[in-house]
């Protein structure tokens, strides 16, 4: 008798602690809805602690993660899903979705597969399923070529002497095929207007600046001198309006108005080709006073994703996207300022010991590779806690502040700066000041709210000073309008 009382308590405890679970699964459904991600995750979370048999919390908890760019929870919670029921179809499109993100498309062609299999007359699931074969055949066909010794730059297939402006097109137009400061003033007027700069001048700026770009090692080395100042943004991702927002605040490039952008210029939002022009712009009127250096989005399996390819070929052609890759993939990958202070886009390393002569050896013409430091210094996250840890991405690592602290020592510098993470407040300090995040693309993809912020750093201490800002509004283009239909989908 004992032990059926017993078990009764047990069960009533267990409705009870099930009851609380959905309680705290729809306070953060709630979040979720007004686009609190970290809340929403928080009480996903409280929600699997009293009960991890229900799927749809980790599906939930799934969609809040890839909605804050934590692609790797993101998949190991869909797979959570799975495992507890096998059944939950929907546990199929998340973890679909997290592939994708990744850039795991065969991985992801799997889970569509199986949707269609369980739901043959699915038409959703049927597209789906087609429009992510396409990609995975797409990039078989693309790895087949890039086997080919025979594959050429798209430079040489351009006829650009014999291209014509119509007398129609009342743009800007390079001066004796020049960059100036005029051209770039006429230029950014002419895109806050929402028109397009003509192919021909777009494709002499692209050439002029891979061909400026090759040039350049992978870790740029520069000295401020002691009166001379520079400005280090980061994160713009196609955020035109807070691009010139940024110059109306802190002035026009100049040669004694330096910056260095920490990529990720484009993707997302949907002026990625008015910032990146803008960008390149001003790159090759100041080459020694303006610094560019790729972010973890300026690489082609993103790009394809984001919406940075639908974006050039809706305003442009493929080929010109073609063009952009190369581009791209000259970017140098870090900078070094007055030898004590490195920037890169993502961080420091999965493993300790490497130098700035490692850095230097980069061969970067490519796209980055899954793993080791080319790949590391455009993905990797710092954390908290000492040591290093799986990245919460899915790609490289997170490195903590004894990691930090020995890559300085080694390497005899003061700090880093890096981007790649959007923050409330636009920057943040961590590691006791010698790991410090710049995020400028404020209110990111609309909805979260953050302000932007820049860097300020003088020749004479090196101190960093911060700046932050608010979102100005744009035109009603809304972010990932160009993005790949199935990541749109995800975002739902
Ligand atoms: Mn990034």
């Amino acid at each position: 008798m004992a032990s059926v009382t017993d078990s009764g308590s047990e069960k009533m405890a267990e409705e009870e602690r099930n009851a609380n679970a959905d309680k705290l699964k729809e306070k953060a459904n709630n979040y979720f809805k007004e686009k609190d991600y970290e809340n929403a995750i928080k009480y996903y979370s409280e929600a699997i602690e009293l009960n991890p048999a229900n799927a749809i919390f980790f599906s939930n908890r799934s969609l809040a993660y890839l909605r804050t760019e934590c692609y790797g929870y993101a998949l190991a919670d869909a797979t959570r899903a799975l495992e507890v029921d096998k059944n939950y179809i929907k546990g199929y499109y998340r973890r679909a979705t997290s592939n994708m993100a990744l850039g795991k498309f065969k991985a992801a062609l799997k889970d569509y597969e199986t949707v269609v299999r369980v739901r043959p007359n699915d038409k959703d699931a049927k597209m789906k399923y087609q429009e992510c074969n396409k990609i995975v055949k797409q990039k078989a066909f693309e790895r087949a070529i890039a086997g080919d010794e025979l594959k050429r730059s798209v430079v040489d297939s351009l006829d650009i002497e014999n291209m014509t402006i119509e007398d129609e097109y009342t743009g800007p137009k390079l001066e004796e095929g020049n960059v100036t400061m005029k051209f770039m003033k006429d230029l950014m007027a002419w895109f806050k207007d929402q028109k397009k700069l003509h192919r021909k001048c777009a494709y002499q700026m692209l050439i002029q600046a891979k061909e400026l770009l090759s040039k350049l090692p992978s870790l740029v080395e520069i000295t401020l001198k002691e009166t001379e100042k520079m400005t280090i943004c980061g994160d713009t991702h196609g955020q035109y309006y807070d691009l010139l927002h940024i110059f109306e605040l802190n002035g026009l490039p100049s040669e004694t108005n330096i910056y260095l952008f920490n990529g990720d210029f484009v993707d997302r939002g949907s002026f990625s080709v008015e910032v990146i022009v803008t960008l390149f712009g001003f790159k090759l009127l100041y080459p020694d006073h303006f610094f560019l250096l790729r972010g973890n989005h300026e690489t082609d399996n993103m790009n394809q994703m984001y919406g940075f390819e639908g974006e050039v070929k809706a305003k442009y052609t493929a080929q010109m996207f073609q063009l952009f890759s190369e581009v791209f993939q000259w970017l140098p990958l870090a900078q070094c300022i007055n030898g004590k202070v490195l920037v890169m886009h993502g961080g420091l390393f999965s493993e300790d010991g490497v130098t700035l002569d490692d850095l230097r050896k980069i061969e970067r013409n490519r796209q980055p590779p899954d793993s080791g430091p080319m790949c590391d210094l455009l993905w990797s996250d710092p954390q908290p806690q000492n040591g290093r840890s799986i990245s919460k991405r899915g790609v490289s690592c997170q490195f903590g502040p004894d990691v930090t602290q020995r890559f300085l020592e080694q390497n005899k510098l003061d700090y880093i700066v890096r981007s790649h993470e959007v923050k409330g407040e636009g920057y943040e300090i961590t590691h006791s000041g010698k790991c410090i995040t710049v995020f400028s693309a404020p209110n990111y993809c609309d909805q979260m709210a953050n302000k932007g912020a820049y860097i300020h750093l003088k020749g004479s201490d090196l101190k960093p000073e911060f700046h932050q800002f608010n979102a100005v509004p744009h035109p009603n283009v809304k972010p990932m309008a160009y993005a790949n239909t199935l990541m749109q989908m995800g975002m739902m």
